[in-house]
């Protein structure tokens, strides 16, 4: 069958080149150049709307808002179907899953033969950071979504000026191939939400390439994200001396005006979205303090001209778990989804809007759920059935975020000040710590862990290391990556403190110790005013904890009894504590750096 192509946007040879390669493999009906404009988007959605895969929400309450209902089996992340595919194995490290290169590219080469048939395929530049910052990266897409299109468009900056950076300085881009790998043959009917059983996440981190197939969802198939983002990045930022991290970044603001940057690693589950939109108590507020919201999931992190660290957002939008998110927990979220936002996987109500577990005090009567189904109370009641998937997604533009910092497109990024990590911790994790310094800062991340909270994957209560939050997003060795995090040490003059914080300790009553949500603020004041040198904080075998005096108590009343059970440090735990991290280093221990070993047996004799 012929290809139909529109005109392409680019004159850059290398891309015209690799495009006429991949639609000879592809065999796609057509061609089409993104240009990323407002009439380009309306009309993908309409074309979505007619396919079956866009429900057109009412307008009157959620103008320029759409539903997506995904396959069943589309609903997540494949962490067993995702591969580094670096020349040697030992180069991908224990923690990834790893096939020789040549192996891969000719499997490769076999699924995406005649993948596109029947379908469009979308040419769509990408531009993580702002357009023409010197911390920007650029990618072109090969997809055959219009789906992958439109949510890319609010995730990244696509389009027109992208094209043009890519012109003018005939600058190295990132090429992403995706297909959702459901070809078809002539006069077949599509389906609502194509994709295949059989799927690759593939990353080659020496050629800076990624092939996606056959999901059409979130990470695995929006390719700026955790594939470019992180896992190439990260392989970057090795080379040329800076960071991708799986943090938020936010921006405290004090009474007297003054901005503290703070960038921070949590595993899911643990609010990362929330802390980044934090609203602070009604006195804090009052005194003038206020957080600003910069990202919600990944910092480009690199030292600037006087060596200290700045860091970028290299997303344009926030691709957020819906369940749970309400005016309680996330007012700012809240906001931000309210126009212009796609969902996926949640529940329609009968009026045209959306609705998910935890959104609402009150269930609602009645509802479609993500599948399609009829849902009332009485069925989930009776059958657990979920009105929203547990990972259902709203992608909504940054933009719209009533916090998003002023200082969020700033080309040269943000300077950072502090480093956050944290963890779900029913035990030993008191609420904050410092580390004593970078090397044990890096330690303290590189342990870091939470408890499973649903039975699904282990036993609940098993803390699981993941390190810097990046154990399924870094695209090469662990232990290289933690020598990497202590070598930049020797590029700055200031280093970022670093901080540990736990939202989730329990009391022997198995309840929550800590309030946490807008108290947090009074954790963050303390991490703020311990970076700035304006807080007291006593010595502990494990680091730096404030006294019960160091944390502005301001229309709260909490007992100090109970402050200083949250900031326990129980010797028995912790003996556990520092076996488990025995555990995960044994598997790395070929790549680790002296300092994570030295840092470890500092530890063990100071307790
Ligand atoms: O996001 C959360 N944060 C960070 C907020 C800035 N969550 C939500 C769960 C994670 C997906 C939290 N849940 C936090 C938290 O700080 N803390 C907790 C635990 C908790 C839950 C309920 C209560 C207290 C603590 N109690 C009442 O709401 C009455
Ligand atoms: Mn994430």
């Amino acid at each position: 069958m012929k290809t139909t192509s529109s005109v392409p946007l680019s004159r850059n040879e290398h891309l015209l080149r690799w495009v006429d390669k991949m639609a000879a493999l592809c065999r796609p009906a057509a061609i089409h150049w993104v240009d990323g404009s407002q009439a380009e988007y309306e009309a993908l959605c309409g074309q979505l709307v007619t396919a079956g895969t866009f429900t057109r929400l009412n307008q009157e309450r959620w103008p320029g808002c759409y539903l997506a209902r995904s396959d069943p089996g589309d609903v997540a992340r494949v962490e067993d179907r995702t591969f580094i595919c670096s020349h040697s194995r030992e180069a991908a490290g224990p923690t990834n899953n790893w096939v020789n290169p040549y192996e891969m590219r000719r499997k490769l080469r076999e699924l995406f033969s005649g993948c596109m048939a029947g379908r469009t395929m979308y040419v769509l530049p990408f531009s993580m950071g702002p357009v023409g910052s010197p911390m920007a990266q650029i990618g072109v897409e090969l997809t055959d979504s219009p789906y992958v299109v439109v949510n890319m468009r609010i995730m990244a900056r696509i389009g027109l000026p992208v094209f043009q950076e890519i012109d003018k300085k005939d600058r190295r881009v990132v090429p992403c191939l995706h297909s959702v790998g459901a070809p078809l043959a002539p006069g077949q009917a599509d389906v609502a939400w194509p994709c295949n059983r059989e799927k690759y996440i593939v990353h080659f981190p020496e050629t800076r390439e990624i092939w996606s197939y056959g999901s059409g969802y979130g990470g695995n198939a929006l390719l700026g994200k955790k594939c470019f983002a992180l896992r190439i990045a990260s392989n970057m930022a090795r080379d040329e001396g800076w960071m991708a991290e799986h943090m938020l970044i936010l921006g405290v603001e004090d009474p007297r005006g003054e901005k503290t940057y703070v960038a921070a690693a949590f595993p899911s589950a643990c609010g990362k979205t929330n802390f980044a939109m934090l609203i602070p108590p009604p006195p804090f507020q009052e005194k003038g303090w206020k957080v600003w919201t910069v990202g919600d999931d990944i910092a480009w992190i690199r030292p600037d001209a006087q060596g200290r660290l700045r860091a970028i957002n290299p997303e344009a939008g926030f691709f957020g778990v819906a369940p749970g998110t309400s005016v309680r927990t996330n007012p700012n979220a809240m906001a931000a989804l309210a126009r212009n936002t796609i969902f996926t996987n949640v529940a329609l109500t009968p009026e045209g809007g959306v609705w998910w577990e935890e959104m609402t005090p009150e269930l609602p009567a009645r509802l479609t759920d993500w599948q399609g189904k009829e849902w009332t109370p009485e069925i989930a009641r009776a059958t657990g059935a979920k009105a929203a998937h547990p990972n259902a997604r709203f992608t909504a533009p940054a933009s719209q975020c009533p916090t998003i910092d002023p200082a969020w497109e700033d080309p040269e990024g943000v300077p950072l000040s502090a480093i956050v990590f944290g963890g779900r911790r029913a035990t030993t994790m008191p609420l904050v710590y410092q580390a004593f310094n970078w090397s044990s800062g890096v330690y303290m991340g590189a342990t870091m862990g939470s408890e499973m909270t649903a039975a699904a994957a282990g036993t609940v209560g098993k803390v699981r290391r993941d390190p810097m939050a990046m154990l399924p997003f870094c695209g090469y060795h662990m232990g290289d990556y933690f020598r990497h995090w202590i070598g930049m040490q020797k590029r700055l003059t200031e280093t970022p403190r670093i901080f540990h914080v736990n939202w989730f300790r329990k009391g022997p009553d198995g309840k929550f110790l800590w309030p946490g949500f807008g108290d947090n603020m009074r954790v963050l004041k303390w991490i703020v005013d311990r970076a700035r040198g304006r807080a007291l904080a006593r010595e502990t075998p494990i680091g730096w904890m404030p006294h019960y005096e160091d944390l502005d108590w301001t229309g709260m009343d909490f007992p100090r009894e109970q402050f200083e059970a949250l900031q326990h440090f129980d010797r028995a735990l912790w003996r556990q504590e520092v076996i488990g991290h025995e555990e995960l280093f044994l598997d790395l221990h070929s790549h680790l750096p002296k300092e994570m070993i030295y840092e470890r047996e500092l530890l063990i004799c100071r307790m």
